[in-house]
């Protein structure tokens, strides 16, 4: 079916090979992979030669999460999701043919591609003030929405941010540094109402254990949730959360590599392989259409 993408986590795992990295993988994906300093992330290189490095290597390191439909890490430490999958296609098209994927929660994905840790990230980092001031967002590949995941028949009946700002007893779940928790900070919403969680499936399990009494998440993630365990629901998209969209994200300094993948992902924006992939994981292509990064990145946040 794709191409594979190899998660490289660290020196050990290459040496064990892919079925028992696969059973590691599959305990520990929610725990930050580290990369071994010096030997399994970005390659050295100066600051800025990132596409030149690429070329000659053959691959780039990507900073993924593992939260499906825009990330999916399998049993055999294959990568796949929108974001990387339109990444390598486009890179193909720009002669570096492999991506290595490092598992990594969003929180980290920014501060990892500045500290050389990765060359680039590929995971539905969604385009916001404060993250486009500290990396070089390529056009946007995703245009999504966020919803609410709550009990079965919505209980509280939480449908906007409004309902949460104007109810000071309702808990909600986010991602710790996620762009979620930044549209509730957005809302002024206290921090006593927020419900911080390492990833997708603590955020429903603090759902389900009413820890919480919903967990916001984009609306394909949720559903993707739903559809390995359906003990909550997934509310339709939020009319006052923001628009959110996302795109590769690549260090400052790696003008030459945004101006060349830019010019290569237009191209690839107009073969029916960039809507197959979308489409695949659940996205309308259509939607992304006549997007900007400069507009996403007027997002507050
Ligand atoms: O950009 C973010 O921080 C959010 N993006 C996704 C695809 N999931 C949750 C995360 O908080």
């Amino acid at each position: 079916m794709m191409n594979r993408i190899h998660v490289r986590r660290t020196v050990v795992l290459r040496t064990i090979g892919v079925a028992a990295a696969g059973l590691l993988l599959a305990g520990t994906f929610s725990a930050c992979t580290t990369v071994e300093p010096g030997g399994g992330g970005a390659s050295a290189g100066g600051a800025g030669d990132t596409l030149a490095k690429g070329e000659e290597q053959g691959y780039l390191s990507v900073g993924i999460a593992n939260e499906p439909p825009y990330t999916e890490v399998n049993a055999d430490g294959s990568v796949h999701g929108a974001e990387p999958d339109v990444l390598r296609a486009v890179l193909k098209t720009m002669g570096i043919d492999e991506i290595q994927g490092v598992v990594t929660p969003y929180e980290a994905m920014i501060p990892g591609l500045n500290a050389n840790r990765w060359d680039v990230i590929a995971a539905g980092l969604f385009m916001k003030q404060s993250r486009c001031e500290a990396v070089a967002y390529s056009e946007p590949v995703i245009v999504s929405t966020e919803s609410f995941g709550t009990l079965p028949g919505n209980p509280k009946g939480i449908e906007t941010i409004a309902d949460v700002s104007e109810n000071p007893d309702f808990k909600i779940a986010v991602l710790t540094g996620g762009f979620e928790e930044g549209i509730l900070k957005t809302a002024k919403i206290p921090d006593g109402q927020q419900v911080l969680v390492k990833d997708a499936r603590s955020g429903m399990e603090a759902v389900t254990a009413n820890r919480a009494d919903a967990f916001l998440l984009p609306t394909l993630s949720l559903k993707s949730l739903v559809e390995q365990d359906p003990s909550i629901e997934v509310t339709a998209p939020i009319e006052d959360a923001p628009r959110t969209g996302s795109g590769a994200a690549f260090r400052k300094e790696d003008t030459e590599l945004l101006k060349a993948y830019n010019k290569a992902l237009a191209e690839f924006k107009k073969t029916p392989e960039f809507a197959e992939i979308l489409t695949q994981w659940g996205f309308d292509p259509t939607v992304v259409e006549g997007v900007t990064a400069e507009e996403l990145c007027k997002t507050e946040g």
